[in-house]
């Protein structure tokens, strides 16, 4: 590719590099604490927090739920990684959410939670999340809090610049970070045909709008450079959807030197609106791709996954007006759209300033041509004056990300210079700054990336936290910090610790997700294929070396509770029922010695836990979760007979033993 009218601008990128690598500290917060803050933060015992903050795991694959201000941690909710706290990923019900093309992969790197929106305002019907490293797009129902789908995107790596949302949830985004040659060509290329072989694709996920059901509509075949996060627009910039990009430069190794060469990298300004009507006149190209689409059935309580062999691509050099650039100074990084559609904020990680583009100007830009050169031969980029509507101006160092208040103000995370910094929307003028502990990545403010910020309260997601808590061996907490943003000022209330490196949270108030919340699943709607809806149900059958145990759960006994005549070489599938029907009563499953996790069994749920006998002996079993007074007496054995044995199989419980 080329981009022509660029200046090389080096000399200063290495200075600039190591400040971002040796991030400046700022002093001890004790005295930067009001006295104050302990009432703001503190939330009676039995009192519900005003709202809901999710915050991603990163490197744990998982999404933690804390309730805001107090900074209590709720529930881990597991969606790229296996669980065996709750036995996902570990029960034959749920291992298919983790099935991918290259086959079952326990494990992700998850940044970005995105609640679904309506009228650009959070809905809190659905939590998307991004699988970085095997690409996937998760969704979350939060009348459940389970992860119930899961869609791997073919042709990219590193679905790091998703799942960003349009403005009414009609598609959920993912694009590129690690270019490579697509699914369908051949990919045994030279690492250094980069240029000629490898491709960037933006997979547009249509999400249904009463079930949340996602699928691949199409993907945008884009040039190779590392695309990292994007935003849609809202109001009028409706239609269309930023994404920054580094490594314009097209490098494959080095990166930390060979892209960060140019003076400028860009915005992509893709008109997805334009895509979509391409995609339905039939000018799309199908391809051969292949990923993985693995839905949970919220009734039988079973995962299925399958194979997808197609996709629908558009090459955007073959259809103009689909992709623009706008030059974004040093490495752009995040990319926020302000409350009224109409500002897109741009951060370069190693930039001195924080530009701000105009919708508007973008828009007559297009229209007077004012082209600075093209990408690729015909993708024209955008004189940077044309549309820039201004720039925040000594900001601090490493700006990251930006949201913003119901009042008319932005907050930008300063990476290098370890602060949030509050600037006027209007006039890109500097009213505060704060120091954060430091080394803030992304930030969240409720509702702060929508149409309509609540406010209140900020959340600064850091990096590090090196003296900040009791120290635990060389890996240190990860942790993030409340700031109250009622004021002129900003004040910090709190900081507490989390689980795995959270990169991005959404917090949303929690009256949005309260009223849809699910208390136990109905016995009579229960479509496990394995169900058993009452104890006088309960069997055990043999097929060959396969043993199915149907068995129930109520407080305080598991049925049957002696099972005997199971036999080494045999596969035992044990499908425990929870027959409770109230709120906060689920029962464990656990076997001595089986190589798997235990089962947690919601009120009305069937689950099932695949165990492979390999000593000849007694084998007790338990229910693992507190239930009850007895719950202790809640147990139960089974024989292992050896191999070929007559023993025959039997089941009981209690007085009356029933035998088969
Ligand atoms: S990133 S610290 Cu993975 Cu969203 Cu910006
Ligand atoms: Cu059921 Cu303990």
């Amino acid at each position: 590719m080329k981009v022509s009218h660029y200046k090389l601008l080096i000399p200063t990128l290495t200075v600039l590099a190591s400040m971002f690598a040796f991030s400046c500290k700022p002093g001890k917060a004790g005295s930067s604490v009001d006295a104050d803050a302990a009432q703001k933060v503190y939330v009676a015992p039995g009192k519900y927090d005003e709202v809901y903050a999710f915050l991603s795991g990163g490197f744990s694959g998982q999404i933690a739920a804390y309730g805001i201000p107090s900074g209590r941690l709720l529930k881990v909710i597991p969606v790229f990684s296996q669980n065996p706290e709750n036995g996902y990923g570990y029960s034959e019900e749920t291992k298919p959410m983790l099935n991918t093309s290259h086959g079952f992969v326990p494990w992700d790197d998850s940044h970005h939670p995105e609640l679904s929106k309506t009228n650009g305002e959070d809905d809190g019907r659905w939590l998307f999340i991004n699988g970085n490293n095997t690409p996937r797009i998760a969704r979350v129902d939060l009348a459940t809090f389970r992860t119930v789908e899961i869609l791997e995107l073919p042709n990219i790596g590193g679905n790091h610049a998703s799942p960003f949302c349009t403005e009414n949830t009609e598609y959920v985004v993912g694009n590129t970070r690690f270019s490579e040659p697509l699914d369908n060509s051949k990919g045994d290329v030279p690492i250094d045909s980069y240029k000629q072989n490898f491709k960037g694709a933006v997979s547009f996920v249509k999400v249904d709008k009463d079930n949340g059901a996602m699928n691949l509509a199409f993907q945008l075949i884009v040039p190779p450079f590392n695309y990292d996060l994007a935003h849609a627009g809202k109001g009028p910039s409706h239609d269309w959807i930023f994404f920054t990009c580094y490594n314009t430069e097209e490098a494959h190794t080095l990166l930390e030197v060979n892209a960060s060469q140019r003076d400028k990298d860009f915005v992509m300004a893709v008109n997805w609106k334009k895509a979509e009507e391409l995609i339905k006149e039939g000018k799309g190209t199908k391809i051969v791709a292949k990923y993985a689409h693995n839905v949970y059935n919220e009734n039988s309580h079973t995962a299925t996954s399958t194979i997808e062999t197609a996709t629908q691509t558009l090459d955007v050099t073959k259809f103009p007006g689909l992709v623009y650039y706008m030059p974004c100074p040093k490495s752009p990084h995040g990319v926020d759209v302000t409350p009224d559609g109409l500002s897109i904020v741009a951060s370069g990680k190693l930039a001195a300033v924080i530009p701000v583009f105009s919708f508007n100007k973008m828009l007559d830009a297009i229209d007077k041509k004012q082209f600075d050169g093209m990408v690729d031969g015909n993708l024209p980029v955008l004189k940077y004056e044309s549309v820039l509507r201004g720039e925040v101006k000594k900001p601090g160092l490493g700006p990251l990300h930006t949201e913003f208040d119901d009042k008319g103000y932005a907050y930008t995370t300063m990476f290098v210079s370890s602060e949030v910094v509050k600037w006027k929307i209007d006039n890109l003028e500097i009213i505060d700054r704060i120091p954060s502990y430091y080394s803030p990545g992304h930030l969240s403010i409720v509702g702060g990336d929508s149409k309509k910020p609540y406010g209140k309260y900020l959340l600064a997601l850091n990096k590090i936290t090196k003296d900040r808590y009791l120290p635990t061996g060389p890996e240190l907490a990860q942790a993030c910090q409340l700031i109250d943003i009622t004021g002129n000022k900003m004040k910090l209330l709190l900081d507490f610790p989390t689980i795995g490196e959270p990169h991005y949270a959404q917090m949303i108030l929690a009256d949005k997700i309260l009223k849809n919340q699910v208390k136990f699943y109905k016995l009579e709607d229960n479509k496990n294929a394995y169900v058993t809806k009452s104890e006088k149900d309960t069997k055990v059958v043999r097929n060959g070396n396969r043993v199915d145990v149907y068995m129930t759960a109520i407080r305080s006994h598991l049925a049957p509770d002696n099972i005997e005549g199971i036999k080494i070489g045999d596969e035992v599938y044990i499908h425990v029922t929870n027959l409770e029907q109230d709120w906060d009563v689920p029962h464990g499953f656990a076997i001595k010695g089986a190589n798997n996790a235990e089962l947690l069994i919601m009120p009305g749920e069937t689950c099932s836990l695949k165990w492979v006998p390999g000593q000849v002996g007694i084998v007790p079993f338990y229910c693992t979760d507190f239930c009850s007074a007895l719950h202790q007496e809640m147990q139960g054995y089974f024989r292992v007979s050896p191999a070929g044995s007559n023993t025959p199989l039997k089941f009981s419980i209690g007085v009356n033993p029933v035998t088969q």
